[in-house]
């Protein structure tokens, strides 16, 4: 079943608080878009310009998520200061949540890119998809597997080519693109990377992460679901997956400073 999407953040704390949920839910939060930088993000935060990360870690613990999943445009771009850098390693690496990562437009898989920092490369818990795995991550303790195509360079892909087979009782897919029900990929005076609704429901994903909106958004007819950056969207989406294998999906607050155009 899936829960409509947009219901208050509130009924969720209060199910979460419900000691009759069974112990073997799995607990995915989804965020995305959170372009860490020293620039435009940073004056949102007083100059920091990692809040974002810092504010979904920190949810992402609240609800004693099994897995964070950051679905693309986690940094926004490669030229960062190595401080940042840095401090994204140890906001990582101390918080108590494996992260899985998909990298995105804004921060592909190039020569030179952020993920080779030092404090990054070792942040045991980090999974960059495409780089520290293959495309995909299996946690076998969860029966769980999740994957994605990593932007690899700047130029146009189609992020849910080939869907990955099933190795485990539950697959996540994670996609950083611009959704579309029908793509035509004919013309080139378009948007980029494309995701339609036969791609979607090719994946047989139980959900599938959308990255690239700022604003969360539920898309085609299955599970899939954009977060939303944090800045705007103020929530991060929670996913549950149950013990009697339903999938349910709602939004969590998160306290951060708000992107002035969300509040008007
Ligand atoms: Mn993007």
């Amino acid at each position: 079943m899936i829960t409509p999407f947009g219901k208050s953040a509130h009924m969720f704390k209060e199910m979460a608080n419900d000691l009759s949920f069974q112990d073997k839910d799995i607990i995915i939060v989804h965020s995305s878009d959170l372009h860490m930088d020293h620039d435009y993000t940073a004056r949102l935060h007083g100059g920091d310009g990692t809040a974002g990360l810092a504010a979904v870690l920190t949810a992402a613990q609240r609800l004693r998520a099994d897995v964070l999943v950051l679905a693309g445009d986690t940094f926004d771009c490669h030229r960062l200061p190595i401080e940042l850098l840095d401090r994204v390693a140890g906001l990582i690496s101390s918080a108590a949540v494996p992260v899985v990562l998909l990298p995105g437009n804004h921060d592909p898989l190039v020569a030179g890119s952020v993920y080779h920092h030092e404090g990054l490369a070792r942040a045991a818990n980090l999974h960059v998809l495409g780089l520290t795995s293959d495309e995909g991550v299996l946690f076998t303790d969860l029966s769980l597997e999740i994957w994605g195509r990593p932007h690899r360079d700047y130029a146009d892909m189609i992020p849910l080519e080939r869907p990955r087979p099933r190795s485990a009782r539950w697959q996540i897919a994670l996609a950083h693109g611009h959704y579309v029900a029908v793509p035509d990929r004919s013309s080139r005076l378009r948007p980029s990377w494309l995701i339609g609704d036969d791609e979607l429901a090719a994946t047989g994903a139980d959900y599938i992460a959308l990255g690239h909106w700022n604003r969360p958004a539920k898309v085609g007819g299955v599970a899939a679901y954009y977060s939303g950056s944090p800045e705007y969207a103020g929530t991060v989406n929670v996913v549950r997956l149950n013990a009697a294998g339903n999938v349910e999906v709602r939004r969590a607050e998160l306290d951060i400073a708000r992107e002035p155009s969300a509040l008007v």
